[in-house]
């Protein structure tokens, strides 16, 4: 949660592994896209700066948040049936806006608990980069405004886990 305490694009570099061998899946919801695109572009700039090449990151778009659960499982899975390669770690990105009506709630939880819930049935670990607001204000703070940009949050716990990963796996 950023807060006046916590900038979102804040980290140690020095503490950031080495990404130049990792493959990233990020799958971004288009509803609020003024929001998830600046996301989704600061994720990507964030893997760029800690190495990660071009070619190692593979971007897919859905409608909204909702079918971020759906979007990231798959890309979970493996895709070299398209001709690209499975990846480390996928980054959810959305954006839901509190309205006049519960939707909101029903979106968030929804899609709160079906990436938990990929988190805790899949190998690949998927990282929540949804931002859960109550005006479009406190939306463009959190996408590159003054407590910094989610997507940038999100790419660094990307590279952490793929490293947590690896080392939980092979040591
Ligand atoms: C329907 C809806 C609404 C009202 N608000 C948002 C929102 O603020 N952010 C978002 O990402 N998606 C929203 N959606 C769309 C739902 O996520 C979903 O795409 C539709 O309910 C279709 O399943």
């Amino acid at each position: 949660m950023a807060t006046k305490y916590h900038n979102l694009s804040d980290y140690d570099p020095s503490e950031i592994p080495d990404a130049s061998n990792m493959r990233f899946g990020i799958v971004v919801a288009e509803w609020n896209s003024d929001i998830t695109f600046a996301l989704r572009d600061g994720a990507i700039n964030t893997l760029a700066k800690f190495g990660t090449p071009e070619e190692n990151i593979t971007v897919f778009h859905v409608p909204g948040s909702f079918e971020l659960v759906y979007g990231a499982q798959q890309l979970t899975k493996a895709l070299s049936f398209q001709g690209l390669h499975t990846v480390d770690a996928v980054i959810a990105i959305g954006c839901v806006v509190k309205g006049d009506t519960p939707h909101f709630d029903f979106i968030c939880e929804g899609t709160t608990q079906g990436i938990a819930q990929l988190n805790a049935t899949q190998k690949v670990p998927v990282i929540y980069a949804l931002l859960t607001v109550n005006t479009m204000q406190q939306a463009l703070d959190r996408a590159g405004g003054v407590l910094g940009n989610k997507g940038d949050e999100g790419a660094i716990t990307a590279i952490k886990m793929v490293d947590f990963k690896r080392k939980v796996q092979y040591t």
